[in-house]
């Protein structure tokens, strides 16, 4: 095990399986679109079932963290984005994976639930109200930011 950590990679032309630290990388999707940022309401396990999300998952091997986001939303909403620059702190999760938030824009469709229980679109004013995930309360300042400077 030793000697597969940091053979991972995650930059440009990075592998996407794992960071340099060899931690697996889980990205969330910052959509926002007419200034509104979208949520996504889990529907599991029982103690995030409910609570707002930035819909995204688990990166598999051989996608950057951009393929795999991209691939998320289509699987999980239903449309077509694009994926850009980093938003807000990295917040570390068990099993040596690491979530990382992006900027996205939305490309085409619109966002439906198909794995979600609900998706809602919030304005800056409601984030603060917004049962969001645990994991997911860090990026409220940065959010906040993306969504004051449009
Ligand atoms: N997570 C989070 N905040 C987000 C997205 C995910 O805290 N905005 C966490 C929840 C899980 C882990 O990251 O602990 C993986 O997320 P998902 O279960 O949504 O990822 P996948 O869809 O890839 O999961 P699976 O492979 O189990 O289907």
């Amino acid at each position: 095990v030793a000697q597969q950590l940091g053979h991972g990679h995650d930059g440009p032309m990075g592998t996407g399986v794992s960071d340099r630290d060899g931690r697996r990388e889980v990205a969330a999707a910052a959509l926002v679109d007419s200034g509104r940022l979208l949520l996504a309401q889990r529907v599991s396990p029982p103690e995030l079932a409910g609570r707002w999300e930035l819909p995204g998952g688990k990166i598999e091997p051989g996608e950057t963290p951009a393929e795999g986001l991209s691939r998320e939303l289509r699987e999980e909403l239903g449309i077509e984005a694009v994926v850009g620059h980093r938003v807000g702190v990295e917040v570390p999760l068990p099993n040596e994976m690491v979530l990382r938030a992006y900027a996205v824009e939305l490309k085409s469709g619109v966002p439906v639930a198909l794995e979600h229980a609900a998706v809602r679109w919030v304005g800056v004013d409601e984030l603060a109200d917004v049962d969001l995930v645990p994991n997911d309360r860090a990026w409220v300042p940065a959010l906040v930011e993306l969504l004051t400077r449009g």
